[in-house]
């Protein structure tokens, strides 16, 4: 029986008996999706998202070849597994494919079980590297982006925010007496609280652009592309109403009887500005003015 959350595999050929027989071969065990020609590969590609392509060569229209760099070009689909099966089957011809940065090739008539263990095979290096990608991207308590994975970020959309000349909102919240917190209810409490905030302050987040990352121990950062001052600062008033809904217990803070969170925001035009790390300075600036208020509140 396929599982539920079987691989997708898109198996594009021009030839109606090829896609039949490795649909039929394939089906038992992933999702398979089916196209006729190039065009129809890109476009069943970047509407499904398949894990693996299985790739005719000689097709009308667009080749394989130019369905491949096609892929490549495509920062969406740029990553996709692609395997060329394909009637050209001179040694040059499978160079030339695996040059172009397919992941292997196939030479029809093609046997099935071969077929099938190679598919197996580059699926399997598929999950590798997503787990891969995983670990060096979230943070494996809260499962926000990790630190690493912001700094990243950070820096394409302050470049991005540069070149469209739009504003940047940047918050750092940062949980209020959380060594008491710790102290009073121990440190596995103090997980499940942390967890709680990042959860809001993921749900919290709008647009597929806006990053909540776990910048350190009981900090978190909120990047907030093309978005400005009074816009980013709704964003934080939500996280900490419902913050506030959840009421976690607090007895021995100093700022409330439950848990509560500073923020310090800032929104730069950065167009106007030499460095990016000056938003996270001013940012950083607005977070120490909040703890030194006296917690509880934003600081834009
Ligand atoms: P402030 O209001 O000034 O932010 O006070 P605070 O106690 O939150 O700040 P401080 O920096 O003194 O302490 C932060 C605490 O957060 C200390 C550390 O043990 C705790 N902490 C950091 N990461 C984790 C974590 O992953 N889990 C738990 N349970 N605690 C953590
Ligand atoms: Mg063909
Ligand atoms: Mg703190
Ligand atoms: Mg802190």
């Amino acid at each position: 029986m396929k599982p539920a959350e079987a691989q997708k595999v898109l198996i594009a050929d021009d030839d109606a008996v090829n896609r039949e027989v490795l649909g039929e071969l394939l089906k038992p065990e992933y999702t398979v999706l089916l196209a006729k020609n190039g065009a129809q590969a890109l476009e069943r590609a970047a509407r499904h998202q398949p894990d693996l392509i299985l790739l005719d060569v000689m097709m009308p229209d667009m080749d394989g070849y130019e369905v491949l760099r096609r892929l490549r070009a495509d920062p969406q689909l740029a990553h996709i597994a692609v395997i060329f099966i394909s009637g050209l089957d001179r040694p040059e011809d499978e160079a030339a494919g695996l040059k172009m940065g397919a992941a292997d090739y196939i030479v029809k008539p093609f046997n099935q079980t071969v077929v099938m263990a190679r598919v197996a095979l580059h699926l399997q290096v598929v999950r590798q590297r997503r787990m891969l990608e995983r670990l060096a991207n979230v943070d494996g308590l809260t499962e926000l982006a990790n630190r690493r994975r912001f700094d990243e970020v950070y820096e394409l959309e302050w470049q991005r925010a540069r070149r469209n000349g739009r504003p940047l909102s940047l918050a750092l919240l940062d949980v209020d007496a959380f060594k008491q917190y710790n102290d009073r209810y121990g440190h596995p409490a103090g997980d499940r609280a942390l967890r709680a905030v990042a959860r809001l302050a993921a749900s919290g987040m709008r647009r597929p652009s806006d990053l909540a990352a776990r910048y350190g121990g009981e900090e978190l950062a909120l990047l907030m592309p093309e978005t400005d001052a009074h816009e980013a600062k709704l964003v934080l008033d939500g996280i900490r109403e419902e913050l506030a809904r959840l009421a976690i217990p607090h007895e021995t803070s100093s700022v409330a009887p439950v848990l509560t969170v500073s923020v310090g925001g800032a929104t730069l035009a950065p167009w106007a500005r030499e460095q990016s790390a000056e938003l996270f300075e001013a940012a950083d600036t607005q977070l120490y003015r909040a703890k030194r208020a006296g917690r509880n509140r934003i600081v834009w």
